[in-house]
């Protein structure tokens, strides 16, 4: 329903101008016509028209195209049900307001975004620029305005100050200033004064963003060509942010439980005997593993879907071999189809005939990458995902349980450019639910996406073969909403101390952009690590989300045992320290696919307000990140050096995980914390002094952590109780933790098996420790028949359920009892 007129004299006399076609930006004095809409507004200009429309009354869609010319409503990243969905609004005379948000366009042709309170969140300095060169949003940025996200990109946490181009690209050997690299995630987190809100600018041609870089008093956001489509979401937390996105584009779905394991890969392990080897030392060693990855050269000629026989007499054999003994398998499917026209290599044939490829003017489209000349899927097309997904089915039947999708930028060898050229033709087609009609995009278009729409293809291949199966699929390239079909890893970093230090800030902003499950090639893939660079490697990648390691050709040998059995020890004893936190580990997975909450997080999506001057980094240490909800994992900002580091920890009651011993930081900030002036607390700098077999990991107050015992594999059920480690709150503050668990495999979940339990403690001032278990939701049954309740620092001297008084045990972290477990509400009481 419009209201044509309806606006009042500040928005129907509004100035709202462009720039069109290298015009000059003219003052336009009398809208082509402006209304209220039932979701928002709608104001044209001579040249252009704004529609602007509330999704749900904390998102915001907006929209220019010239006047007459609305752009396709359609998205590659936004869910249909959401870019879809609008809620009615409020007319105000300088726009509208839903119930968190008000929108407005001032007679100074400014869009503004403010909450109710009328704190600015978002705010035109300029009019937008329309040229035809494309089009420039201009926003207001202060210095105190910092910018998470934007995926994969390198550099520091905060993106305040640079400026980064969205073309995803095959990125041999970047480094800390490269960009592009392999991504693109045009979404980002703004916050200033204690509130941000999140941007993703729908646009997937080669698009630029400026957080400050050429002026320090507004960001700007650009494309060439394609449509002027942002979306504006509000917290004002960031996790709201980031759950608001994961509305928008989809969480990371739940992983199978075997992909949390540690994973062994290179390239490449070839003959299959060196696999077997790999597997054996693995298991002889008591390394625990879940699984191993087989790279290019399985392949004959370096042809996806195919066997080198010679090197891999049996696959088949091996694949199931490696099953029976824990491992999983998961097989490089690179893109590029081998243009062998003779009939004799299946994939070419069968995409030949379905018509499956680009085009060049009106040619397949043939360039070199690994097996020579190539051609490449069209998957924008539904038809050629389809046929791409039938590729899978030996692979699937031989045992493998995972793919790998690799080169899919698309690289293309020899091209100055990397990629394919712009006139090679996408044929978009059977996407009608992403609002595409069919129609021919020309690459620049669809290069952003093509690697997304990859990882679609095999995803979605792989759950028509395998409907109760959940995927794993791991994509090089991708575009914001590909965390839908693919997991992702950090692509050809480097075995240098910064490429681990940079670890840390590249997946916090690929998990705050939606990829949540991602990781870094540990020990990193070009050049040798030293013996300790590995060591470290390893040691905090136990607690990022993918934990694999990968080597390229020609470098030395990363797996574990490689340095020695000093090394070797520490290795595995922080690859073990994962599986026992497997219980924690895969409830905070389940969390990730319901919120898209991150498994590794920046501090303050934790402790948004943990400082006075709600400036979100001055709590975190520059290497440090949760993992999870509860752990704090304080990594060196420099894990090369030998001289101490601060930890910085949010105010509050903290337990060091290893020792159990309490770290008391209640009280207000300071300069202890944080080396800044203004300390109120004369608390002293807990200081981490650099040891090669040790990694500061801390646990908040009041946090109960699900733990198991160690297992080889997950594939193994663990044999003993499921351990609650208990790190008891201050008196009188909260306490929680859950365990969530199902058969780790199947989507039987989604039909009600599963387990979930909630625990909940509190103390009294006199130090007696209350933990309720919750009744137990789901029809699952878990592994663990006994539970056992682990109170760190406890020196209780009795523990009672009900009338019924319970054995206490020492450990050397405290006291523990432990029950039979069940699914129904109880009390236990530490006294
Ligand atoms: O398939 C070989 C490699 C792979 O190991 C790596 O992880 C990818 O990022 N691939 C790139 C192609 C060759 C890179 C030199």
């Amino acid at each position: 329903m419009r209201y044509f007129g309806a606006l009042s004299l500040a928005l129907a006399s509004g100035a709202f101008s462009v720039a069109l076609l290298g015009a000059p930006l003219v003052a336009q004095t009398a809208p082509a016509s402006s209304a209220h809409t039932a979701s928002g507004l709608e104001v044209s200009g001579p040249q252009l028209t704004l529609r602007v429309d509330a999704l749900r009354d904390d998102v915001v869609r907006v929209r220019m195209f010239p006047n007459g010319h609305p752009a396709e409503d359609a998205s590659w990243a936004v869910l249909p049900t959401a870019r879809t969905a609008r809620v009615k609004v409020t007319a105000t005379p300088e726009g509208f307001q839903t119930s968190k948000l008000r929108v407005s366009l001032g007679a100074d042709q400014k869009l503004t975004v403010s909450d109710l309170a009328g704190n600015v969140l978002q705010q035109d300095v300029l009019p937008v620029q329309w040229t035809e060169d494309g089009f420039r949003v201009f926003k207001q940025k202060t210095e105190d305005d910092h910018f998470f996200g934007l995926g994969d990109k390198m550099g520091p946490l905060d993106r305040a100050g640079e400026a980064f181009t969205m073309w995803n690209t095959d990125m041999f050997g970047f480094q800390e200033s490269t960009d592009p690299i392999y991504k693109s995630v045009p979404f980002f987190l703004e916050m200033h004064g204690g509130r941000t809100i999140g941007v993703l600018f729908d646009n997937t041609f080669r698009t630029f963003f400026d957080f400050g870089r050429e002026r320090n008093d507004r960001y700007v956001f650009s494309a060439p060509k394609g449509p002027l489509d942002y979306y504006v979401m509000y917290g004002p937390e960031p996790k709201q942010v980031v759950e608001d996105y994961a509305w928008l584009t989809g969480p990371t779905p739940l992983p199978p439980l075997w992909s949390l394991g540690f994973q062994q890969s290179r390239y490449s392990y070839y003959p299959q005997s060196m696999v077997e080897d790999v597997a054996a030392h693995l298991r002889r060693d008591k390394i625990p593993t879940d699984v191993l990855w087989l790279d290019i050269d399985f392949q004959y000629k370096n042809r996806p879907f195919t066997v080198d026989t010679t090197q891999f007499p049996d696959m088949k054999g091996l694949l199931t071999g490696l099953e029976k003994n824990g491992f999983k398998t998961i097989l490089i499917t690179d893109l590029h189809i081998a243009h062998v026209t003779d009939g004799s290599y299946a994939p070419y044939t069968t995409g030949h005939a379905a018509d499956a490829f680009v085009k060049e003017k009106g040619a397949e489209y043939v360039g070199p990458v690994w097996p020579g000349p190539a051609v490449f899927p069209d998957f924008t097309q539904a038809a050629s995902r389809k046929w791409w997904g039938t590729n899978f089915k030996e692979f699937l039947d031989d045992g493998a349980a995972g793919f790998w999708n690799d080169m899919n930028e698309p690289a293309v060898f020899r091209y100055p450019s990397k990629t394919m050229p712009d006139d090679v033709e996408h044929r978009i087609g059977g996407n009608e639910a992403q609002g595409f009609s069919t129609r021919t995009a020309m690459h620049p278009e669809i290069h952003n996406v093509y690697g997304m729409e990859n990882s679609r293809a095999t995803m979605e291949g792989l759950l028509t073969l395998r409907p109760n199966l959940r995927t794993f699929v791991m994509t090089r390239a991708s575009y914001a909403g590909g965390q839908r079909y693919a997991v992702t890893w950090t692509g050809d970093n480097s075995s240098t101390w910064n490429h681990l230090r940079e670890t840390t800030p590249q997946l916090l902003n690929l998990g705050l952009s939606g990829f949540a499950m991602s990781g870094a090639d540990v020990g990193g893939f070009a050049g040798s690590p030293s013996a300790d660079l590995l060591t470290k490697w390893l040691m905090v990648a136990a607690f990022q989300p993918i934990d694999r390691d990968h080597s390229a050709k020609g470098t030395n040998l990363h797996e574990p045992w490689v340095d020695g059995p000093e090394h070797e020890a520490i290795r595995k004893r922080y690859i073990e320290e994962r599986y026992k936190l497997m219980p924690y580990l895969y409830t905070t997975a389940e969390e990730m696919s319901r919120t898209g909450l991150p498994i590794t997080r920046p501090l303050f999506l934790e402790f948004p307000h943990a400082t006075t001057d709600n400036h979100p980094l001055d709590n975190d240490g520059p290497g440090e990140f949760m993992f999870g909800p509860k752990v704090l994992v304080a990594f060196s900002p420099s894990p090369e050096e030998v001289a101490p580091y601060v930890v910085h920890l949010p105010s509050g009651l903290w337990y060091d995980y290893w020792t159990g011993k309490s770290i008391d930081r209640r009280g207000p900030m300071g300069a202890a914390d944080h080396e800044i002036r203004d300390a109120k607390s004369e608390l002293p700098p807990i200081l981490a002094q650099p040891k090669l077999d040790e990694l500061p990991v801390y646990v908040k107050g009041g946090s109960i952590v699900p733990m198991a015992p160690l297992v080889q594999s997950t594939s193994e059920k663990p044999n003993g109780p499921l351990t609650l480690r208990i790190f008891p709150p201050a008196p009188g503050e909260a306490c929680d933790g859950d365990v969530y668990t199902d058969d780790g495999l199947t989507f039987n979940f989604r039909k009600g098996e599963f387990f979930r339990q909630h625990f909940t403690c509190s103390v009294t001032p006199e130090g007696a420790l209350t933990v309720s278990l919750q009744e137990a939701e789901g029809r699952y049954k878990p592994w663990w028949t006994e539970l056992r309740l682990e109170v760190v620092g406890s020196k209780a001297a009795a523990a009672t359920e009900g009338s019924k008084s319970l054995a206490l045990e020492s450990t050397s972290l405290g006291k523990a009892v432990s029950l039979k477990a069940t699914n129904k509400l109880r009390t236990v009481v530490l006294r």
